[in-house]
């Protein structure tokens, strides 16, 4: 099970200009071949999947560690996209003047006519999201392998599309992924080292330039968030501590095993758009929910 929390990984700054088309390149990252729904749900299935699992403890706890902290990534990346999407469109009620003109020049029209202005599981082409992209062989050392090239393809197309979006609400959020994912990228070559004794931790950086190229992931990096592994769990999963340890490949500092998760902050509240009807339910009387709750003793 999932215990959820009403909190984001970090904070993202507001756009300097919001741009559909960043949205859309955006996209990739959520809902391409290497997006966060892929390591998602790829860690998530392995997880589910998991034969021998007590002889083999801490490859399980890896890796449902590592789809624990995966859903938070689909959560930040969404939220890039959702606040790039804020104000391109023409906020108002009266539907004749046409106040989503601007969405006939988007890439991604879904984003105005199939969402409320939003991020949906979909590619930077609007291509869905498929279970195609999981891999769950079930052989330890395939699926192990299949991860590490993962993360490294993702960690291609995240450097990829900060070349090409440079509004910091993107690159923060690309900054902290590249970190995080780095993580990943270094805990699959771990297990694959001790499942086999071959030093997979050589092979990285891949691509070969380091996050230090980028001002956003170094400023993670100096909060140490490159030597972090959590368990997203308050009791489970501490065994993945037998591969989350020793020094790290690139730096040399020592990696830090934390049992549960960070800290997080506060989610943005993303504006009404009256335009889209998003929310719509304009006769809502909040006040009603009030009474009713203060009647029942729930505290509001
Ligand atoms: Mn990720």
């Amino acid at each position: 099970m999932v215990h959820r929390i009403d909190r984001m990984a970090i904070a993202l700054p507001q756009p300097n200009n919001p741009s559909p088309n960043d949205a859309a390149a955006v996209q990739e990252l959520l809902g391409g071949k290497f997006g966060e729904m892929s390591t998602l749900m790829n860690y998530t299935y392995q997880s589910f999947n998991f034969r021998g699992r007590k002889r083999l403890r801490p490859f399980y706890d890896l890796i449902a560690s590592i789809a624990g902290e995966e859903y938070g990534h689909i959560e930040v990346v969404s939220y890039a996209i959702n606040l790039l999407l804020t104000g391109t469109t023409k906020r108002g009620k009266d539907p004749v003047p046409a106040p989503l003109a601007n969405g006939t020049d988007a890439r991604n029209t879904y984003h105005f006519i199939a969402s409320g202005q939003s991020a949906l599981p979909v590619d930077s082409m609007g291509m869905p999201w498929t279970g195609a992209n999981v891999f769950s062989s079930g052989n330890l050392k395939l699926d192990l392998l299949h991860n590490f090239f993962l993360e490294c393809g993702a960690r291609a197309n995240k450097m990829r599309v900060y070349e090409m979006v440079d509004d910091p609400t993107a690159r923060t959020m690309i900054g902290y992924l590249l970190v995080r994912g780095g993580v990943h990228v270094v805990a699959y070559a771990r297990a694959l080292e001790k499942l086999t004794g071959v030093e997979v931790t050589k092979l990285v950086p891949i691509p070969d330039l380091s996050n230090d190229a980028f001002p956003e992931a170094v400023k993670f990096q100096n909060e140490k968030l490159h030597l972090k592994m959590f368990t997203f769990s308050q009791n489970d999963f501490a065994q993945a501590s037998q591969i989350w340890n020793g020094n790290h490949p690139e730096d040399g500092q020592p990696l830090e095993f934390i049992q549960g998760s960070p800290e997080g902050v506060a989610p943005p509240d993303l504006d009404e758009e009256p335009q889209l009807n998003a929310p719509g339910a304009d006769d809502f009387d909040p006040q009603m929910f009030m009474d009713v709750a203060k009647k029942m003793g729930v505290k509001m």
